[in-house]
């Protein structure tokens, strides 16, 4: 029987439906990026390709170029003759997406079409559910089902109170505990992990993505960083990479993010407690603050809900307030901000002219 390597990349019916629009072209994965050269992984091989001339000119901003995980159509099988040449990004089910980390408003996909999440997050002093809320937002609105992975299981003599604090924030998801220490200390993932399905891995540097990986891969595939070396600064793993494990299943490994700003975020989902509560509140408007008959301060004050719980909902709100603003409104905002909602227009003339040097 032919082994049916885009079945395993994840090649769905779907996608080979998509994939007929171009019947002179190949779809292939994309593995990784350097810049503007990919690696994709094709039907009877992995290899390097560009993004032609013409899609690059049609593109309207980052989100149009292929990311890892991409499904894409290159005119050739094999790199025999040279690289191959990408010609378009077929429509991607999932993207787990943040804003970009620089001054622009513009947003920056980090992984597509991935089934699962695991929100990686370790049980020594990494620990943070405030981190984890942030995460779960932007997870659920890629599309994709977020699971959050305690790693490092070893260094913490509190793990049950740890998944207790967890399971309240983490309302509706699965939590599982890991640690490289033990020979078995990655059962918990292998429910997740299938072949055809694509899984993320995401969170901050150092809980151990790679060294995961590296377990579920059988081998020291990718670098983890030195024991003993203590420099928090720093990333081990510097770009995206998808992997086929050996026995099924797809992984994607991702460097830690120093910044995870809530872009298409789904907060409601995420605070669903908080959402429910206000509901109840005495009127329709409430801010929640000194109104008589909210619910929600009324939650706080008996300690159903953290008032820190609550802080965290409030920042990311008006985070995503922010967000929300087509391109004028912001470029309005960003001027409220600096110079005041008076703006004096001399000012602003001049923040328009050194713009746009
Ligand atoms: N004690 C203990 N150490 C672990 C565990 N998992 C990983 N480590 C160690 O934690 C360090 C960081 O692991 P990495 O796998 O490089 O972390 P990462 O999440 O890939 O980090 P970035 O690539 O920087 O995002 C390494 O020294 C690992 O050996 C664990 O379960 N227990
Ligand atoms: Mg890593
Ligand atoms: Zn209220």
């Amino acid at each position: 029987m032919k082994h049916d390597r885009l079945a395993s990349l994840g090649f769905t019916r779907e996608l080979q439906q998509e994939a007929t629009r171009y019947p002179e072209l190949y779809p292939a994965r994309v593995a990784e990026q350097h810049h503007n050269i990919y690696e994709v992984m094709g039907e009877q091989e992995t290899l390097k390709a560009r993004v032609s001339g013409k899609m690059a000119y049609n593109a309207l901003d980052s989100m149009d170029f292929p990311v890892v995980g991409d499904w894409v159509m290159i005119d050739r099988l094999d790199g025999s003759n040279g690289e191959a040449v990408i010609h378009c990004v077929l429509p991607r089910k999932s993207a787990f997406g943040r804003k970009s980390a620089g001054t622009s408003n513009e947003g920056q996909i980090v992984a597509a079409n991935i089934d699962i999440i695991f929100i990686c997050m370790s049980l020594n002093e990494n620990f943070n559910l405030r981190r984890l809320e942030r995460y779960l937002s932007v997870a659920w609105s890629s599309m994709a089902t977020p699971v959050v992975v305690l790693t490092k299981a070893d260094l913490c003599d509190a793990v049950e109170m740890r998944l207790a604090e967890t399971a309240e924030v983490a309302i509706g998801v699965d939590i599982v505990v890991c640690s490289a220490m033990a020979e078995d200390g990655y059962e918990e993932l292998l429910p997740y992990i299938s072949e055809g399905k694509t899984i993320a891995f995401v969170g901050s540097s150092g809980v151990g993505k790679s060294t995961m990986i590296n377990r579920l891969m059988g081998e020291e595939i990718l670098k983890t960083r030195e024991i003993g070396d203590m420099d928090k600064g720093r990333h081990t793993t510097t770009h995206r990479q998808l992997l086929l494990l050996p026995g099924g299943g797809i992984v994607i490994d991702t460097p830690g993010m120093r910044e995870l700003q809530i872009d298409m975020a789904d907060l409601s989902r995420s605070f669903e407690d908080i959402e429910e509560l206000a509901s109840m509140c005495k009127f329709s408007d409430c801010s929640h603050t000194k109104e008589p008959g909210c619910a929600v301060q009324r939650a706080i004050a008996n300690g159903e809900l953290s008032q820190k719980r609550f802080d965290n909902y409030v920042k990311l709100q008006t985070e995503i307030g922010y967000e929300g603003l087509n391109s004028r409104q912001l470029e309005q905002e960003k001027i409220n901000r600096m110079f005041g909602s008076k703006a004096d227009m001399k000012q602003v003339m001049k923040y328009y002219k050194n713009k746009n040097k």
